[in-house]
């Protein structure tokens, strides 16, 4: 085997927030991809609106900065569970990994995730520990934790071994002294270049370059993201295309990229070790391998984490359909979830009993709410149904996904997040309390009791507390959760909502829209304090004379309605509701819109049971 030694291809990973993506901008900045004084955004690899919105990363990203001679391809990971799949194929590319870890909250569910697919992947680590500047860092123990985790996870003594460094990603520095500030990151480059091994390579090996993302581009279609294993890749050069079905085609690579900086510019070729970005073959996915025309040889497919989560999409069935969005066909909406599957391998679509409507399976709620996000910025109009947790046979016995949920509550809320988590069948593993007031519990819970526990625990923790949950492992089903102690609403006829009626019903519970507002029978309009649905008519007027004097004493008197986002109303959901999504509007509504219909269906159901 022989080493490139200019070259290191390294993953940032971390929790959600840890500064993974501040850390890739001073990078930039210290390296001179930037002019001083150019306008550059702050978090310059989230670039897409959403990322930018949301203030997470979404999409795993590469970029490269040069330090001494030497090019460090940088792969930028989310922190966000749900979008785990990205992190497992960041990893595809990569000889080492940055291990952040924020130097206050410590290792947190994600963290160790995205460690133990390191291990698993055999990978060096190097940790850094982030935000050294907070005031309430507490470095020593939150390298003990990390410590724990290796432990934990039974990883082997020379992964144990890792060098630590100490940084203010946001000031830009790198220090390897606990307490001793530093004034750049050439520390921190240092040691990737002395711990991250250079990519190995046969040099009597025929070409292999693995595909282990994608992107499209509107010039040339879609773009194949690949590490080159052995070998080496040219423009325009004839190719083997060893297919995940197995076949193998001819191909010709029209467009040579490496990346530089942001950017990504033409190359003539490129060896092994290279991260390079190709044009030319329309219909490539990821997995598969670009080889030797003469003696092509497959590298493995890449395999990620099961999905755990799925929610129905479909076109919008609503009677208000088609008067907001541009796509609206079962036609369009099947294509485009192909498109997603193409370059999103943590997501797989299953038909259904009915023609317009598929099952999305993913990670969980965010990263499906992502997708039906984007799509309804593109001019869909959908249907998305309760997210529900996938089950699964093994040894004969239904088994379903358990979370390991972390949350971190001042001290007097202990009492309320014990008693909401044992309605979910949340197990406690473990109570640490820092003496600072503050006190971590971690627990293990059916993923399903997680589903609409974020409001509910904002509420019982006066929106102090914090938590987190990752995917652990698969477990006998718990049995019954009852998860919404409310009713809803309903909208018994078509029709604009009235100020009047509402006004009447501010009383029961927590309204979702104002007057003057399309509704229609079976729409949601609030939330009923009682357990029970309520079927109300909103368009109901006052019978008045003095319309003027009328408006303005109803609006004096309306609370303001309580908008739901599409985060917040897919949590809501029962079994029997969905949510209709255009790009203008968010609808709660019943599956079943006819009154009678549904009462029917209730009092057949409250006899079976
Ligand atoms: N005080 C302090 N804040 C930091 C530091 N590094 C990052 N931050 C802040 O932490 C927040 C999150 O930073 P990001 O870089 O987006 O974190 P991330 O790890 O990329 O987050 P995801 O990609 O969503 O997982 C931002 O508000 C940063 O300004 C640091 O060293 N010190
Ligand atoms: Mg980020």
């Amino acid at each position: 085997m022989t080493t490139r030694n200019d070259l290191r291809n390294i993953a940032i990973v971390a929790h959600v927030d840890h500064g993974k993506t501040t850390l890739v901008d001073a990078m930039l900045w210290q390296s001179g991809a930037f002019r001083k004084g150019q306008d550059v955004a702050d978090r310059v690899m989230d670039s897409m609106d959403l990322e930018r919105e949301k203030g997470i990363t979404i999409l795993a990203k590469n970029t490269a900065v040069n330090f001494e001679g030497v090019k460090l391809n940088i792969v930028d990971t989310p922190g966000h569970a749900d979008f785990g799949g990205e992190v497992e194929r960041g990893l595809t590319m990569v000889d080492g990994v940055l291990l952040l870890v924020d130097a206050s909250e410590g290792p947190l569910p994600q963290t160790r995730f995205v460690l133990r697919k390191a291990l698993e992947a055999r990978l060096p680590v190097i940790l850094v520990v982030n935000k050294v500047d907070r005031p309430d860092a507490r470095i020593a123990e939150v390298i003990d934790e990390v410590y724990e985790l290796f432990l934990d996870l039974g990883a082997g003594d020379e992964q144990i071994d890792f060098p630590i460094v100490y940084t203010n990603a946001k000031a830009g520095w790198a220090s390897l002294e606990e307490g001793v500030e530093g004034s750049d990151l050439a520390p921190l480059m240092n040691l990737m270049l002395e711990k991250i091994p250079a990519p190995e390579y046969d040099p009597e090996h025929p070409l292999q370059a693995h595909v282990t993302n994608l992107d499209a581009s509107p010039y040339l279609g879609r773009l194949a993201l690949c590490r080159v294993r052995h070998g080496t890749i040219k423009a325009g050069q004839q190719v083997a295309w060893c297919r995940a079905d197995g076949s193998v085609e001819r191909a010709t690579v029209s467009e040579l990229y490496v990346t530089e900086a942001l950017e990504r510019v033409s190359a003539e070729e490129a060896g092994p070790g290279e991260i390079i970005a190709v044009a030319g073959m329309e219909e490539i996915t990821i997995g598969e391998t670009l080889a030797d025309p003469a003696d092509p040889r497959p590298l493995p497919v890449i395999t990620v984490d099961e999905p755990s989560l799925s929610i129905v999409l479909g076109i919008n069935t609503s009677p208000l359909a088609g008067s907001e969005g541009s796509k609206l066909t079962a036609r369009q909406v099947r294509d485009r979830l192909d498109a997603e599957l193409v370059g999103n391998v943590a997501i797989r679509v299953e038909d259904t009993d009915r023609p317009d409507a598929w099952e999305v399976q993913g990670r969980g709620e965010l990263q499906l709410v992502v997708l039906i996000e984007l799509m309804r910025r593109e001019g869909f109009e959908l249907t998305a149904g309760q997210p529900r947790v996938l089950t699964r046979e093994i040894d004969g016995k239904k088994c379903e996904p358990v979370e390991r949920l972390s949350i971190d509550v001042p001290e007097e809320h202990v009492g309320a997040i014990t008693q909401l988590l044992a309605g979910r069948k949340g197990r406690l593993e473990q109570m640490v309390n820092h003496e600072t007031g503050w006190v971590r519990m971690e627990y293990l819970v059916p993923a399903r009791g997680l589903i609409g526990l974020r409001t509910e625990f904002l509420t019982e923790t006066r929106g102090t507390g914090v938590m987190h949950h990752v995917f652990e492992g698969w477990e006998r089903w718990a049995g019954d959760l009852r998860l919404r102690p409310t009713g809803s609403i309903v909208a018994d006829r078509r029709g604009k909502s009235a100020g009047y009626a509402l006004i009447g019903l501010q009383d029961r519970g927590v309204l979702f829209i104002g007057p003057g507002e399309e509704v229609y029978e079976g729409m949601i309009i609030g939330e009923n304090a009682r357990p029970e649905d309520m079927d109300v008519n909103a368009t109901k007027e006052k019978q008045q004379t003095n319309m003027r004097a009328a408006s303005a004493e109803v609006l004096e008197r309306m609370a303001p309605p309580k908008r739901l986002s599409l985060e917040a109303a897919v949590e809501f959901l029962r079994e029997d509701e969905c949510v209709e999504v255009t790009p203008e509007s968010v609808r709660l509504r019943k599956v079943e819109l006819d009154k009678l219909k549904r009462q029917k269906a209730a009092r057949q159901g409250s006899r079976v049971a």
